[in-house]
């Protein structure tokens, strides 16, 4: 089973993770795992800090002559920005000459600051700051490198950023082929070349009233074999276990699998997904409603994922605050950030949803080594064609 942890602050000297769990002798290419972090760099909207950064990992242990041994990988990512920071970012005595006191509306900052009892809140953004997802896109491309083996794709798009809504009915001729093709050769991750222009006026029309955007992001992910995941158990189910790992990635406040919502408002024969038998096929569903997992369970058919993401609360036209200390009335603390990241953001979740779907895989077909999963997963295979 893969676990990881991931540390760093925002402006600190890097990013670090331990990843516990993956496959002996999975092949990994470095620069396909840096090519990930290239794609969460990219994006319309970001602010200055991502032509600071050149994201990198440095890898620690766990890999040798390009295979993975089976023990925990370790991996560094440094934040170029750092050299910038290291007076206000420093660990050794002192105190900062730019204390943050006056919390964002939206953020971490005040829940972060009551808890943990700081009266410099930049001891919470620098943790809660979405820098982090480097490294949880570091991890996904890790993971990513065992899932190739399996024939395992996940992809992103954006499906609305801002005021605009692609039509996703218009989309069936992209949604079926190499949607991270097209995805990562558009500024905002739209497959809609119309509505991704809108996008962009978009962002710059919040720019310029000093204003931010959230989205709605979907994530699929194509080649899994029907039964992973469980329905026996809570903690088994692989949409809970997903929509836990969506969750977790910052500014996201919902999760949809398949239809979703829409689900509850149409009567049950409009939303369940029929049972087809063809003999080379062998069952399907000739639609997917349910979003490729029903009991808790991979179906067979593409996971579809809905992901909102609100929009980032460091506003530069700042909303209504109150300074900590003081108590009285101010504007919320302004630092430099970005107006959107909601294309970040997919790459983010495409990486996120990783380390669940190699879990699943595990649980199912062992996951000491490579061949002896490749082999019980054979098998498997060989007996749903004969069922
Ligand atoms: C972030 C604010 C911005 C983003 C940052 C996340 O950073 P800064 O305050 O240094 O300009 O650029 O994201 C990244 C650094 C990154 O690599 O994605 C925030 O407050 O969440």
């Amino acid at each position: 089973m893969i676990r990881y942890f991931t540390a760093g602050e925002s402006h600190g000297p890097g990013l670090m993770a331990v990843i516990e769990g993956l496959p002996a002798n999975v092949p990994v290419n470095i620069s396909r795992v840096n090519h990930e972090l290239r794609r969460r760099q990219q994006g319309y909207g970001r602010g200055r800090r991502q032509q600071i950064e050149k994201d990198a990992v440095e890898v620690i242990s766990g890999i040798r002559f390009e295979k993975t041994l089976g023990s925990p990988v370790s991996v560094l990512l440094r934040n170029r920005d750092w050299k910038n920071w290291t007076e206000i970012m420093a660990s050794g005595a002192g105190v900062s000459k730019k204390v943050v006191s006056r919390p964002r509306p939206g953020h971490a900052d005040l829940s972060g600051a009551l808890k943990y009892d700081f009266h410099d809140m930049r001891n919470v953004l620098e943790r809660s700051s979405a820098r982090e997802t480097a490294m949880r896109v570091a991890v996904g491309a890790f993971v990513r490198e065992l899932l190739y083996l399996f024939d395992i794709e996940i992809h992103s798009h954006v499906l609305e950023l801002g005021p605009v809504k692609t039509d996703r009915s218009q989309l069936k001729e992209a949604l079926a082929g190499d949607i991270n093709a097209r995805a990562d050769a558009s500024p905002v991750r739209c497959l809609s070349e119309s509505s991704g222009a809108e996008m962009v006026a978009a962002i710059d029309a919040a720019k310029k009233e000093g204003d931010t955007l959230g989205g709605v992001i979907e994530v699929v992910i194509r080649g899994l074999p029907p039964g992973l995941g469980s329905y026996v158990q809570w903690d088994r189910k692989l949409d809970a276990q997903l929509a836990m790992a969506l969750m977790s990635v910052q500014a996201v406040k919902g999760v949809e699998v398949g239809m979703g919502f829409e689900t509850a408002r149409h009567p049950g024969s409009r939303v369940h997904d029929e049972i087809h038998y063809d003999k080379k096929k062998g069952f399907f569903h000739p639609t997917n409603n349910a979003g490729g997992i029903e009991g808790g369970m991979s179906t067979g058919e593409d996971i579809v994922l809905h992901i909102a993401k609100k929009p980032i609360p460091t506003l530069m036209k700042p909303l209504h605050s109150v300074d900590i200390d003081s108590k009285e009335s101010y504007k919320a603390h302004v630092e430099r950030s970005d107006v959107t990241a909601v294309p970040a953001a997919a790459v983010i979740c495409e990486a996120v949803a990783a380390p669940v779907i190699a879990n699943a895989l595990m649980e199912k077909f062992g996951g000491d080594t490579v061949k002896d999963m490749q082999a019980a997963r054979e098998a498997y295979l060989k007996r749903l064609r004969a069922f």
